[in-house]
């Protein structure tokens, strides 16, 4: 298949998967006769329409690449939808990054007042849980995939990226150490969910060691592919696409990677990163090409 039709076989394909991951959002967050209308409305907010529904593809990618059935990885997929939805509303309060605009629209807090939107995120985290234990296939990987996300969005992942990432500016007088630093807060802030994706599609798929290695290594790969290509669309994208004011970081002089490596090396890395991402899983076989496809994406995005 060439270049342009590949490209068009996986958009179809991602397509397919956020709307089995949308439908089964929609099933699972609760309507106002399960919870106060307001709570309902902000968490549904938070979460609909959404944003390219990444985390969750990966989980079922991940799944599929060790030849697991795509009903057993969708409570993984959505909890970590709803982690990373939930950790979106709270990055965006006064407290943290205090935006306005997310996925081209007001953030919660502004539509919802902050009181709200501090619930609407905690009430967004404990679902995520409850449908680990609820809905997955057994109880043996209900068990492992809440500790496994846990894990990857508690106080040693995405929690202390976060709290880590709240004090970088100081971390601007450390010479010499701010691209070691910057990497170490951004394995535990973005790079521990794209990590935890891969694994809790591992696990829904009973992978076995070797397997589940190989996924580890193409989620670290891809999360730090990820976060260097966020921080070149801070510099460059479009807002019409990403949905969020561009130049918001290097406009508050926070440490990034194009302000340390500059814009040519931070694009020579990341397609290192994806062909490292690909390499990972020659193991897997045939199964594995839509994680290979999606490696280009990621380095190719536009939003
Ligand atoms: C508040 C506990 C807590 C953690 C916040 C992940 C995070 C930590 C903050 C998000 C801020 C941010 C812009 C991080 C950079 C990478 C990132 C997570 C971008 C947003 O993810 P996308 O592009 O969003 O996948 P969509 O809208 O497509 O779902």
């Amino acid at each position: 298949m060439s270049g342009p039709a590949l490209l068009a076989s996986l958009s179809e394909r991602l397509q397919t998967l956020r709307v089995a991951v949308d439908e089964a959002l929609d099933h699972w967050l609760p309507t106002d006769t399960d919870c106060p209308s307001t709570l309902a409305a902000a968490m549904r907010y938070a979460v609909f329409p959404g944003g390219k529904r990444l985390r969750p593809v990966l989980v079922l990618l991940g799944c599929e690449a060790c030849g697991g059935r795509q009903d057993a990885a969708m409570p993984g997929a959505c909890a970590v939808e709803l982690v990373h939805s939930y950790s979106l509303v709270h990055d965006d309060l006064p407290a943290m990054d205090d935006d306005d605009c997310r996925r081209g629209r007001p953030t919660c807090h502004k539509t919802f007042g902050e009181a709200v939107a501090i619930l609407a995120g905690d009430a967004l985290l404990t679902l995520a849980f409850e449908i680990l234990a609820r809905h997955c296939p057994d109880p043996e990987l209900a068990a492992s995939s809440c500790a496994e996300l846990a894990a990857a969005a508690g106080a040693g992942g995405m929690v202390g990226g976060q709290v880590d990432d709240l004090s970088l500016g100081t971390a601007l007088n450390v010479k010499g150490h701010d691209l070691e630093k910057l990497r170490s807060v951004h394995s535990r802030k973005t790079g521990a969910i794209f990590r935890a994706c891969l694994r809790l599609g591992g696990l829904a798929a009973a992978a076995t060691p070797d397997a589940m290695a190989a996924l580890d290594g193409y989620g670290r790969s891809i999360g730090l592919a990820f976060q260097i290509t966020d921080d070149l669309l801070d510099v460059f994208g479009d807002e019409s696409k990403t949905g969020k004011r561009v130049g918001k970081d290097s406009g508050r002089g926070k440490l990034t990677y194009p302000g340390l490596m500059g814009i040519d090396e931070c694009r020579r890395l990341v397609a290192e990163l994806c062909q490292d991402a690909c390499s990972q899983l020659e193991s897997l076989g045939p199964r594995a090409e839509p994680l290979r496809q999606l490696a280009g994406f990621v380095m190719e995005r536009d939003r």
